[in-house]
C-alpha cells in the first residue's frame, strides 16, 4: 500500500517566530511512492542533499550546498529510542557523509569516513537506520574532508538542528526557536584576528617555556554571517510578547569559528549543554558557543522594546550574525547594550560530585601545532603526530576514563568525541561534575579533563570541530575492543 508523504514543514513549534523560520519535519514523514509502482518502503525521513541559493539579505545571495532546498536543513524531530530510517539523496557530483553530531549510534551510520561509514555516492542515494538518542539538541552534519577546498564539507550549508523528544515533553514556555550561528564565503587570510579567543584568561597551565615562533600558515576567516539564513536586519523579527518565556536552541555550526552572543536587556538562563540539562542552570548576559556546540536558553520577555540578539563582537554582529527581537506594541530602532566582559566558565553549571563511578584509566591527548609559514597550512599534532596515527587509541569496553587534553597552541579548540557522552571533570584545574556534552573548547594553552565510559564498540572519531584543524592533523581514532 501507498502512503502519501506527510512532510509537515513549518509545524507549531515555530508558527509564531516571524524570523528564519526552520521548515520541520515531525515524526514519520515519508517519501511517497508513485502509484502503480512497487513500493519500496518509504523512509521516516528523506535527506536531499543539493545545490541551494541563500538569500541573507535583499542584496547578498549565495549559493551553496544543503538539505532539502534550504540552509539550515530542516530540523528534524525524532522520539528518542524509536527506531527510524533516513533516505540520503545525494544529488551533487561529491561523495557525502551525513553525521549525526551528538548521537549514540552505531559507526556504521554515524557518518564518518575514518570511522568506515559509508559514503552516500555522487548521485547516488543510501539509506540509514538509527535509534535517535539521547534525549535534546543534536545535529547532522556534513562529514566529509575539505582541505584547500573551502566550498566542500563543513563549509557548505549541509547542516540542520535534529531534535529528539521524549514522551513527556513539559513544554514550559511560549515559543521554542531554533537558532544557528552561521558564517559563509569563507576564505584564506594570513592575518587571522582571533575573535574566538574568549578564552585567555585562563592559567595557562600548558603554555610552553620556549614558544615556536615561526610563522602560522593560511587559516580559513570570513566576513559574512547569519543566524539561520538571514543577515541581522533582514527577514522578519523574531516577535515577542511581554510575560512569555522563550526556549531557544542555539546551535554554532561555523566550521572555523567559536562565538560568544547576548540578548540585549535580558538574561538568558542556561538550562542544557549540548542538549543535556545541566545540575546547576545559570542566567547570563551573554553565553558561548564553540563550533558545534548547542546551548538551550530560557528567556523571560521582561522588558519590552525592540532588541539585537547577536553576536558580542561588533564587527560580526554588524556583518550580519543577529536577529532582531520586537516586543508588540513597539516602534523604535533596535537596540544593543554590550554585556559585561565575564569569562566563560563551565564548571559554574556543574556539580560538586559525579554520580558516576572515578575513571580506572587516563589518557593523556596533547595538541600541537607546526606552523606552516607563508602561503602553507599549519600542521596539527595529538601526541607528536597528525592523523592517522599508527593504530587506534585502544579502549575496553566497559571501562571509564579520563581524558586529559593539553592544548599546547594559541588557539582556543572545540573537541569533538563521536558516539560518546562526556562529563567534564576539570576546566584549567577547576573540578567540576554533571556536566554533560559532547563537545568542549580548550582554552587557549588551556588543559580540560573529560570521564568516559567506553560502551560504543568499534571506532569513534576524535577530532577538533574547526574544519581546517580537523582536516590538517587535528583528529585520532578511538577504538573499542
Ligand atoms: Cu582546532
Amino acid at each position: 500500500m501507498n502512503r502519501r508523504s506527510l512532510l509537515k514543514l513549518g509545524s507549531m513549534a515555530l508558527a509564531q517566530a516571524g524570523v528564519a523560520r526552520l521548515p520541520i519535519f515531525a515524526d514519520a514523514v515519508s517519501q511517497q511512492a508513485p502509484t502503480g509502482q512497487t513500493p519500496e518502503a518509504a523512509a521516516d525521513y528523506m535527506i536531499r542533499i543539493a545545490p541551494v541559493a541563500v538569500e541573507l539579505d535583499r542584496s547578498h545571495i549565495l549559493s551553496t550546498i544543503g538539505y532539502n532546498g534550504t540552509s539550515p536543513g530542516p530540523v528534524l524531530r525524532m522520539r528518542a529510542g524509536k527506531r527510524v530510517s533516513v533516505e540520503v539523496i545525494n544529488d551533487t557530483d561529491t561523495p557525502e557523509l551525513v553525521h549525526w553530531h551528538g548521537m549514540l549510534i552505531p559507526a556504521e551510520v554515524d557518518g564518518t569516513q575514518e570511522e568506515d561509514s559509508p559514503f552516500v555516492p555522487a548521485r547516488g542515494r543510501r539509506r540509514f537506520e538509527l535509534t535517535p538518542g539521547p534525549v535534546g539538541s543534536r545535529w547532522y552534519h556534513s562529514h566529509a574532508m575539505a582541505m584547500d577546498d573551502l566550498r566542500k564539507g563543513a563549509y557548505t550549508g549541509q547542516f540542520g538542528f535534529v531534535y529528539v523528544d521524549d514522551a513527556n515533553h513539559p513544554g514550559q514556555y511560549d515559543q521554542e526557536l531554533f537558532l544557528t550561528l552561521r558564517d559563509w564565503e569563507p576564505f584564506f587570510t594570513a592575518t587571522m584576528d582571533d575573535e574566538d579567543d574568549d578564552t585567555h584568561h585562563g592559567p595557562l597551565l600548558e603554555k610552553p617555556a620556549t614558544l615556536n615562533t615561526d610563522p602560522d600558515g593560511l587559516e580559513v576567516s570570513s566576513t559574512t554571517y547569519s543566524i539561520n539564513d538571514k543577515a541581522l536586519g533582514a527577514g522578519e523579527p523574531l516577535r515577542v510578547r511581554e510575560g512569555q518565556r522563550l526556549l531557544i536552541h542555539f546551535l554554532n555550526a561555523s566550521a572555523i569559528e567559536n562565538r560568544r552572543v547576548a540578548l540585549a536587556g535580558h538574561k538568558m538562563k542556561v538550562i542544557a549543554l549540548d542538549g543535556n540539562p545541566v545540575p546547576t542552570p545559570q542566567a547570563l548576559d551573554s553565553i558561548f558557543i564553540g563550533a558545534g556546540e548547542r546551548v538551550d536558553v530560557i528567556v523571560e520577555m521582561n522588558h519590552p522594546g525592540i532588541w539585537i540578539l547577536g553576536s558580542t563582537e561588533r564587527p560580526i554582529r554588524e556583518s550580519g550574525l543577529g536577529v532582531v527581537v520586537e516586543y508588540s506594541g513597539q516602534h523604535r530602532q533596535p537596540q544593543w547594550i554590550d554585556p559585561p566582559k565575564v569569562p566563560w566558565d563551565y564548571t559554574v553549571f556543574g556539580a560538586a560530585t559525579s554520580d558516576l563511578p572515578t575513571p580506572q584509566q587516563t589518557i593523556e591527548l596533547m595538541f600541537e601545532k607546526i606552523p606552516g609559514g607563508a602561503g602553507k597550512f599549519n600542521l596539527w599534532l595529538i601526541n607528536g603526530k597528525p592523523y592517522p596515527h599508527e593504530r587506534e587509541f585502544a579502549l575496553e569496553r566497559g571501562t571509564r576514563y579520563r581524558l586529559v587534553m593539553r592544548n599546547r597552541t594559541d588557539d582556543a579548540h572545540p573537541m569533538h568525541l563521536h558516539r560518546h557522552l562526556w562529563e567534564l571533570a576539570e576546566i584549567n584545574g577547576k573540578k567540576t561534575a554533571g556536566v554533560f556534552k559532547d563537545t568542549v573548547v580548550v582554552p587557549y594553552y588551556g588543559r580540560v579533563a573529560v570521564d568516559f565510559t567506553a560502551d560504543q564498540p568499534g571506532l569513534a572519531l576524535f577530532h577538533c570541530h574547526i574544519q581546517q584543524h580537523m582536516d590538517y592533523g587535528f583528529k585520532a581514532l578511538f577504538r573499542c575492543a
